[in-house]
């Protein structure tokens, strides 16, 4: 009864790995190949040593011994190919064929035993209530195979037990059940070598099926055999990216060690409820609730761009969100540095001309808007090309700097003042009558006669001709009619002698 037990268990496993391997088969890669090599051989010990078991003459035993080493000689080279495909590290040729050299000279030394006596040196049939057992007397060859056998699985173990250190996350997970997989083999391999075994019977191919079951749960559950969750998982862990992935509840399935440094996250949180953990962050909640892409300042950490994306099945059916916080800081700072640059006199560090006309533009529709009064002001100065002509053009640089630092220091926060043209400065006042405009040009043109200008030890003493425009409230937007009045006022305030101000009405 219980050799019909132990055959039928035997025979089982021999069915499971041959329909194992199968269906592993079809897929290319060469991990899940070793893989399933490793699985076919020890099909074929496990229905060898099955029927030897069940045999009752030493020929019939013999001969089902010999579709044991089939499979058998090849299950430790297999073990560690698929070891190193599964670490991702691939061998040559030549190593290839060094890790295979013993299986195949004791694939042929057993074959041949019964001429060289290399593998097995004798063979008796002994029995004990239950079975019929070969008893061997073992030949050189065969030592030589089990401290093969005893290698490939120390080199294995010791690999799995490596990446189990090595990794973090999910990998740290499925090299911990690679490693428990390693480990029913050490069993047969500790039993046998002490001659332990109950009833002599051989467990390699019962411990090797259990790792089988093991690694093909595995194989089913996390597409285990293939690197390129292996990939993926390295990437969520290195990526400077935040990620946090929720499930269709809102609760908090994982997430990286960039999310846990940006958010301040602690592991407690998993399968929390997202509103409640990340709730201080009003723009993550408004990205998950509208699955969009949101920017938000976190403190002290800096600006985050946040993406929600929804992830399906093939089948469309949602099973959850990917949440992406990616810092865009340092892009920030380079736009905002960029945009200033585009906007500021290199020379004056007044608004360009570019730039003083789209800020205008917008101050003239609000003041349309509103109906408030608004005025605007062009500056030139007079002689300039003397100063240039009698102090170097260098020294026009430096009245042309002052002269706007005086501009500058003359109006208010909310008025635009901008280099118009080569010595022509141009400010817009908003909220301000032509009247009031008047003041502060006229106080502007004082200060400009009034400051010589100190360059290299001289003095240069400078005036500025103003035409000035304004309304008390703006009917018609029109940035070009106002430049035209400004121009025709500062027009007549050169032909009027220079150094003052004149006005034009819109
Ligand atoms: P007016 O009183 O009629 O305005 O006489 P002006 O000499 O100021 O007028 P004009 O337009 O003839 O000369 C302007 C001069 O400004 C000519 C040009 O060489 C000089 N200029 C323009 N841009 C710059 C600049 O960036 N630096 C310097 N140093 N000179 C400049
Ligand atoms: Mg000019
Ligand atoms: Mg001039």
């Amino acid at each position: 009864m219980v050799r019909i037990i132990l055959c039928g268990i035997l025979l089982a496993s021999a069915m499971f790995c041959f329909i194992a391997s199968i269906s592993i088969y079809k897929k290319k890669d060469r991990v899940t190949r070793y893989f399933s090599y490793f699985t076919i051989s020890l099909a074929l010990y496990s229905l060898g040593y099955a029927m030897e078991l069940y045999s009752n003459s030493l020929h019939q035993m013999l001969v089902w011994n010999l579709v044991q080493y089939i499979g058998l000689p090849f299950l430790p080279a297999f073990w560690v190919m698929f070891t190193l495909e599964y670490n991702n590290k691939p061998t040559r040729f030549i190593t290839k064929l060094s890790i295979f050299l013993i299986p195949v000279l004791t694939f042929i030394f057993r074959y041949t035993s019964n001429l060289n006596h290399l593998y097995y040196f004798s063979v008796q049939v002994i029995s004990n209530n239950y079975f019929s057992v070969l008893y061997i007397e073992k030949g050189p060859w065969y030592w030589v195979n089990t401290i093969f056998i005893t290698a490939c699985f120390v080199v294995s173990t010791y690999m799995y037990f490596n990446l189990y250190l090595n990794s973090t996350g999910s990998i740290r997970h499925q090299s911990l059940i690679m490693l428990i997989a390693a480990l029913p083999p050490w069993i047969a391999v500790f039993l046998n070598l002490f001659n332990l075994s109950p009833f002599n019977i051989d467990y390699a191919a019962l411990a090797l099926t259990g790792s089988v079951i093991l690694l093909f749960i595995a194989f089913l559950r996390y597409q285990f055999l293939n690197i390129k969750p292996l990939a993926r998982d390295k990437i969520f862990e290195l990526t400077n990216d935040g990620i946090i992935v929720l499930d269709t509840n809102y609760k908090i399935i994982d997430f990286n060690p960039s999310a846990a440094y940006i958010c301040s996250l602690r592991r407690t949180i998993i399968g929390q409820d997202v509103y409640e953990e990340l709730g201080d962050y009003k723009e993550i909640i408004d990205s998950i609730l509208n699955c969009s892409e949101v920017q938000c300042h976190i403190a002290p950490k800096g600006n985050y761009k946040i993406n929600t994306i929804k992830i399906s099945e093939p089948n469309n059916r949602e099973v959850g969100y990917i949440l992406t916080l990616t810092d865009t800081t340092k892009h920030m700072e380079i736009m905002e540095q960029l945009n200033r640059l585009a906007s500021i006199d290199d020379l004056t560090g007044v608004f360009n001309r570019r730039y003083f006309f789209e800020l205008s533009s917008h101050e003239l529709e609000k003041a349309k808007r509103y109906n408030h009064p608004i005025s605007l002001l062009i500056l030139d100065l007079d002689f300039f090309k003397q100063i240039n002509d009698n102090y170097g053009h260098q020294a026009g640089d430096a009245v042309l700097k002052q002269v706007a630092d005086i501009c500058a220091a003359s109006i208010r926060s909310i008025d635009i003042l901008g280099r118009y043209g080569g010595e022509e400065f141009i400010i817009l006042f908003p909220e301000t009558t032509l009247e009031a405009c008047r003041v502060i040009s006229n106080r502007i043109s004082r200060n400009i006669a009034e400051t010589p200008i100190l360059y290299e030890g001289k003095y240069i003493k400078i005036t500025a001709s103003i035409g000035i425009t304004g309304v008390d409230a703006l009917t018609e937007v029109n940035l070009d009619c106002f430049l035209k009045y400004a121009d025709k006022a500062l027009y007549r305030a050169k032909s009027d002698g220079r150094n003052c101000v004149r006005s034009l009405v819109n």
